[in-house]
């Protein structure tokens, strides 16, 4: 069974930093970093993400991945992920949060409140490693050769959900699923809002936070 020490999720926009939020969680807590959008781009094997049903199915129970700490995630038989760690994108509507529900007790959610002219700026400037789901922007964290990633030295594509149009249809679609999913943990007490146009503004925030629920492994500064 998955460690009881932490379970969070991290709500937003597309766009809104969720995926460089979770990987420092996941760096200065030890957490794992779940992603529904990168298992779904992974299942479908492109760099685009539409999920063709809407529902985080990806055909069959991936197979479970220890973190370096032990603490791990799986899918359940019916789709619906059973997490331990941070997670990204995923409740994204009420149903998908009431399914968690059932399987698993959320201790935190952080949601995050970006412009939309931010958004719209920063995935124009996205590149990614679809292998690994490493995330870069040529303004906030470019790699350091363009358009090769640092790791592999592979070379970096945008997501086709990307492009302005598709992000103006993602955001339409965000709003109206996420909405009474914000509500339902609001009305629980664990929702946690943070506001603002850059993440390294934001972060101090969401890590003193978590630094109140679980032992940090990483200095903030250290991050
Ligand atoms: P995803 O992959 O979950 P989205 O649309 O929810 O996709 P996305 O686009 O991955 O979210 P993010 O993770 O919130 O955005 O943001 P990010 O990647 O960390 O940051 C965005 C960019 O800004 C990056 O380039 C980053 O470097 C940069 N950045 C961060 N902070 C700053 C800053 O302060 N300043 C600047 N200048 N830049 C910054 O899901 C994809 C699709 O899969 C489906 C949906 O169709 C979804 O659209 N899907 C699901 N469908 C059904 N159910 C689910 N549970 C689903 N989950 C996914
Ligand atoms: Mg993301």
């Amino acid at each position: 069974m998955a460690s009881k020490l932490l379970r969070a999720v991290v709500l937003g926009p597309p766009g809104s930093g969720k995926g460089t939020v979770c990987e420092r969680i996941a760096r200065s807590f030890g957490l794992q970093h779940l992603s529904s959008g990168q298992f779904l781009r992974e299942s479908l094997g492109g760099g685009g993400g539409e999920c063709p049903r809407g529902r985080p199915v990806v055909g069959g129970r991936p197979q479970p991945r220890a973190s370096s700490t032990g603490r791990r995630w799986e899918w359940d038989g019916d789709g619906a992920l059973f997490c331990c760690g941070a997670c990204t994108g995923f409740p994204r509507t009420l149903g998908q949060a009431e399914a968690l529900d059932r399987i698993c007790e959320l201790d935190l959610v952080i949601s995050l409140n970006i412009p939309f002219e931010t958004l719209k700026d920063r995935l124009s400037a996205r590149w990614v490693h679809p292998a690994s789901g490493r995330v870069y922007n040529m303004d906030f964290n470019p790699p350091n050769v363009q358009g090769i990633d640092d790791l592999t030295g592979e070379p970096l594509v945008q997501r086709e959900d990307d492009k302005p149009e598709a992000v103006a249809a993602r955001l339409r679609k965000y709003k109206d699923a996420a909405k009474p999913v914000i509500e339902l943990y609001k009305s629980r007490g664990i929702l946690h809002s943070f506001s603002g146009t850059e993440t390294n503004k934001i972060w101090p925030y969401v890590y003193t936070l978590l630094s109140s629920k679980i032992p940090p492994v990483l200095l903030d500064e250290e991050n």
